[in-house]
């Protein structure tokens, strides 16, 4: 539990710091100091078909490109149709008077099919299905990551179509680059800063004092821990840590694997069972770059940044305030923990 003169303060209008990413949230309490409204709202008869003839993405159909998909029964990988990277893009800079800067990047995506099944999510998949999502994910990470090219891998997913996800079909992506992108970077920053000042591990003593605290935990297990961070900005935005210091997705051991894959299932039922919708949410891991130098400061983690509020209709924007100042949001970090606890671990 926070002490005393943390209970007060989290009852008031206050900022909260972001060590990974340098930033701030304002949090504002007094605005949700009333009963919980969330509607109640029953699940929509998603009748979807375990195989629709009209999916882009499902087994043996045509895509918009042209090719035409394998009868694939598990997990299925392909080059982007429109990828926003190129492996061939001419190497080049243009620089003017130290105030336009420009250069040319290299990469690749591509988009990963979870299961054969149109009509399932995560949470409905079987663990040893999930898994092999995981192994793809990892395998991937190191296949595009051993490119000379390469610096960083980008694992990440957009669920649902408030989160602009083109196709109910599960399915991921995952793009390469030359540099490691901004995000990534600003945490690889502030990871090595924290190793060089104290010796340890961010994520290591920030998962070990969660752990103490027990107040924004949501789950874990014994490889993995679920928590809504103490600086979260997007109501029920959670960080899945590794609890071994590990640096990426490839170096993750056999049961740890498994350990994931749980994880993740038991996360998005309890997503799901929140406004008992499909919950959207834009997910990805944050690893260590495939640059070829060791990264002990990186510790392997996912953010999961779902936009729904208080119901399957009420979401949150980033407008105004937060376009021109910075995040703000009413639900504590420990009240959505808390919210997200007393979820069943079944759909
Ligand atoms: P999203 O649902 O996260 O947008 O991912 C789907 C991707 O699939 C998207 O980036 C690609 C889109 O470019 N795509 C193909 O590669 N082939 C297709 O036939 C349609 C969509
Ligand atoms: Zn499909």
């Amino acid at each position: 539990m926070a002490d005393q003169a943390g209970m007060l303060l989290f009852s008031r209008p206050h900022r909260r710091y972001n060590p990974l990413s340098d930033s701030w949230v304002l949090v504002s309490p007094q605005r949700t100091q009333r009963p919980w409204l969330g509607q109640v709202e029953k699940r929509p008869p998603e009748a979807r078909p375990a195989y629709d003839p009209g999916c882009y993405l499902c087994p043996g159909n045509e895509r918009a490109g042209g090719q035409r998909n394998p009868a694939y029964t598990g997990t299925y990988v392909f080059t982007n149709d429109f990828p926003a990277l190129l492996p061939d893009t001419p190497p080049g800079e243009y620089r003017r008077d130290g105030l336009l800067y420009a250069a040319g990047e290299r990469g690749t995506s591509r988009v990963i099919i979870f299961s054969p099944r149109h009509d399932l999510t995560l949470p409905q998949m079987a663990l040893p299905d999930i898994r092999r999502v995981v192994d793809l994910w990892a395998a991937q990470t190191a296949e595009l990551g051993g490119l000379d090219y390469v610096g960083y891998v980008q694992v990440f997913e957009n669920k649902g179509a408030a989160m602009g996800a083109s196709n109910p079909h599960p399915h991921g992506q995952i793009w390469a680059t030359e540099h490691v992108p901004a995000e990534p970077a600003r945490e690889l920053h502030a990871l090595a800063a924290y190793r060089e000042q104290r010796g340890s591990c961010l994520l290591c003593d920030y998962l070990a004092l969660e752990q103490a605290e027990g107040t924004r935990l949501v789950l874990q297990n014994e490889h993995f821990a679920v928590l809504v961070p103490f600086w979260a900005v997007w109501p029920f935005e959670v960080m899945l840590v590794a609890k071994r210091h590990v640096g990426s997705l490839p170096e993750l051991s056999d049961a740890e694997r498994d350990g994931l894959g749980d994880a993740i299932r038991r996360l998005t039922t309890r997503y799901d069972n929140l406004f008992a919708v499909s919950f959207p949410y834009s997910m990805g891991f944050h690893q260590a770059p495939s640059d070829g130098a060791p990264h002990p400061e990186v510790h392997l983690h996912a953010h999961y940044y779902p936009p729904l509020l208080r119901s399957a209709t009420v979401r949150k924007f980033m407008v105004g305030y937060e376009m021109l100042a910075e995040p703000q949001r009413d639900l504590t970090a420990e009240s959505a923990a808390e919210r997200l606890r007393e979820m069943p671990e079944t759909l």
